[in-house]
């Protein structure tokens, strides 16, 4: 049997005590779609505490004229109440996290109690900094415990967060602040990740000197390093804003589609997209699909090793665990630090029975050999989760059986910023893995493929890949754009949301999804547009014209390929290509670093002046038989020089 062929059953030790097994989920499955309102309504009433129960299901719409996405309008809870107080009748004592620094010596728990407490006192400190219901607020941060609690202090008192990545640049930190309009940023003096220092409030200083930030009235900082910083007048530090504040701060009660956050997002045009989240339906979903998903039970200690800056870490670190009063392990490193072994160490040493982590880091930790997991047993884990990009069969193998120990199945589960929560995925109990497919939809959810006219296909197929009907955990809006959220998800294709991916359904009806058919790079499972790198380059004052990208690359699942034609009278050097590639990782940030830049006299562009893409992808991944069809370009012959002069890799 070939790798492409393998199928891996329900093990018994999943089986036995799943939340979920195969009768369970074809029938319960079958009734989240014939009776939505009355599942979901179910649902939510029986995994939230409502201040006021919901009696209305979905309002939602996705006629073309009227784009509207409302569950559960007429009930009122608070999510932070949801994801502590609730708890501390019965599991005040129990851990809530566990937090693992980036030096292993450096480590602390919090109980829900303390969390609470912890929270409150936050909450009280926003406050007293005039931050109330509906405002926004922005965090960028590093994985400390304060950037959990800063998002439910957020929540707690109704003001609505925005997270911006810790590994974003100033200007890109910038363009945020200003589209959310926080008038209050939390940071901290650096953050630390592999034993290098990140200097994050020498960014916001940065950011905060670009025009439209002058909204900002304070920044409040947390001694993480305690690296010097510079202290201006609108500066304050967490502890002697938030220490002082009383330990009692009661949840305000939200309407279930008041907004809980805002996250950034790229697209495949223009600046990125502030998705909106709403307080009742997302956290319905992101509650239920981590523990159904997941099967987690009390006595788990679930580690999802992303970060709070991505929709990964909202759901799978904040928002889902601690509503299902899980025990946590958050890590502020990385998997190779202080070596490769990292990984499985903090699996041993917290007794780690669920991880969920990416397939970029599953390739990088491959490379370095088996041996790398000599120094961990690994003995405690039960069940593995993949996220963030396709997950090839050699690297789910890799999982499966040195992670893993070949005896815990694995989750690859799909899903976006814009779901709010995993969509296809198995489920431990239930269903038998193929390596490389993310299996079936979860409950309420309509996958469905159509082609490029809008026919929806049947049986085995590939196509594009949309949704019918509404789910709770969808984004309502982009913030302030609403006309921009119907363009991009609902005017490709009529009553269908449209998720900008490409995907193939087997004979089995399973879904094995095959990246983005937009102008969207994935790269080590981060979201780039490449419209936002090249608007990056032709800001170069060398630059006339840029093209950008991707190419299948090792690890990174995809790699950064750049066309650059230079201005008039600019000598292509090494020197240049090597100022470019720093040029755009300040712009945007490390994760943007360009692979490879090829100097290319002139890009093919068909006669109305639209770059083919397609041309450029296949000479970046070497597949020079597949050009295709170049007779409608302009000038065939830019093509010969582009394959000439191509960049090895
Ligand atoms: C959660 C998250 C979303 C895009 C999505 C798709 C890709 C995510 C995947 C996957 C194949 C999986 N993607 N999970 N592709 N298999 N299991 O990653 O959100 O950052 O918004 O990215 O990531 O292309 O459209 P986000």
């Amino acid at each position: 049997m070939t790798e492409h062929e393998a199928r891996y059953p329900v093990p018994e030790h999943a089986s036995a005590r799943a939340w979920v097994d195969e009768e369970t989920y074809r029938s319960r499955y079958a009734q989240s779609v014939e009776d939505a309102d009355a599942f979901w309504l179910e649902e939510a009433r029986s995994r939230l505490t409502w201040f006021t129960a919901p009696e209305i299901g979905s309002e939602s719409r996705y006629t073309p004229s009227d784009v509207q996405v409302r569950w559960f309008a007429d009930g009122e809870l608070n999510a932070c109440y949801n994801c502590i107080d609730r708890h501390l009748e019965d599991k005040a004592d129990k851990v809530a996290i566990y937090w693992e620094g980036d030096n292993p010596d450096d480590h602390l728990s919090l109980t829900f109690a303390e969390l609470h407490e912890k929270v409150c006192r936050f909450a009280n400190g926003l406050k007293s900094l005039g931050v109330g219901k509906g405002d926004t607020v922005t965090l960028y941060m590093p994985m400390i415990p304060e950037a959990l609690m800063g998002m439910l202090a957020c929540a707690r008192i109704g003001a609505i967060h925005s997270v911006v990545f810790g590994g974003f640049s100033p200007d890109a930190l910038a363009g945020r602040i200003v589209d959310s309009g926080s008038r209050v940023v939390i940071t901290a003096d650096e953050s630390l990740r592999g034993g290098k220092n990140i200097p994050l409030k020498e960014n916001v200083d940065e950011a905060l000197t670009r025009p439209g930030t002058e909204v900002v009235e304070h920044v409040l900082v947390v001694r993480r390093t305690g690296g010097s910083v510079a202290v201006n007048p609108r500066d304050c530090w967490y502890h002697d804003v938030v220490d002082p504040q009383s330990s009692e701060c009661p949840p305000e009660p939200m309407n279930a589609e008041d907004p809980l956050f805002i996250l950034y997002t790229s697209g495949s045009t223009g600046t990125p997209k502030g998705l909106l989240h709403t307080t009742g339906g997302y956290l319905l979903y992101a509650a239920m699909t981590h523990r159904d998903i997941f099967d987690v039970h009390d006595d788990d200690v679930y580690w999802c090793a992303a970060d709070v800056g991505w929709i990964t870490g909202h759901s799978y670190i904040v928002y889902g665990p601690m509503a299902n009063g899980a025990t946590s392990v958050i890590f502020e490193g990385v998997p190779s630090y202080p070596s490769h072994g990292r990984i499985g160490e903090v699996i041993d040493k917290y007794g780690v029975t669920i991880l969920y982590t990416s397939p970029t880091a599953v390739r990088s930790l491959m490379a370095q050999g088996d041996d790398i997991m000599a120094s961990s047993t690994r003995e405690s884990l039960r069940v593995l989760g993949s996220v963030g990009e396709p997950i090839n069969p050699e690297a789910w193998n890799w999982f499966y059986r040195v992670i893993g120990n070949s005896r815990c199945p694995i989750m690859d589960t799909w899903w976006q910023t814009e779901t709010g929560g995993i969509m296809i995925t198995p489920l431990p109990g239930a269903t038998e893995l193929k390596p490389g497919s993310a299996t079936r939809p979860f409950f309420g959810i309509q996958p469905a493929l159509y082609d490029n006219e809008g026919q929806e296909l049947s049986g085995e197929a590939e196509g594009n890949l949309v949704i019918k009907a509404s789910w709770p955990g969808q984004a309502r809006t982009i913030w302030q754009n609403h006309d921009r959220f119907v363009q991009t998800y609902f005017s490709t294709f009529d009553n269908v949301y449209f998720t900008g991916d490409g995907c193939r359904r087997d004979e089995d009806g399973y879904f094995w999804i095959t990246g983005r058919i937009d102008d969207v790079l994935n790269v080590s499972g981060h979201r780039m547009g490449t419209a936002e790198i090249e608007s990056s380059l032709v800001a170069h004052e060398a630059v006339a014209e840029a093209a950008v990208v991707g190419f299948p690359h090792e690890v990174k699942g995809q790699g950064i390929y750049i066309y650059v034609t230079l201005n008039e009278g600019i000598q292509p050097t090494d020197e240049l290509r090597a100022e470019l590639v720093k040029w755009v990782r300040k712009d945007i940030g490390p994760i943007a670093t360009p692979d490879v830049i090829q100097w290319a006299p002139g890009l093919p562009k068909t006669r109305s002046g639209k770059i083919m893409r397609r041309i450029l992808r296949k000479i970046a991944a070497d597949e020079l038989d597949g050009l295709g069809d170049t007779s409608t370009l302009a000038d065939p012959g830019v093509v010969d020089d582009l394959i000439e002069h191509r960049q090895s890799k």
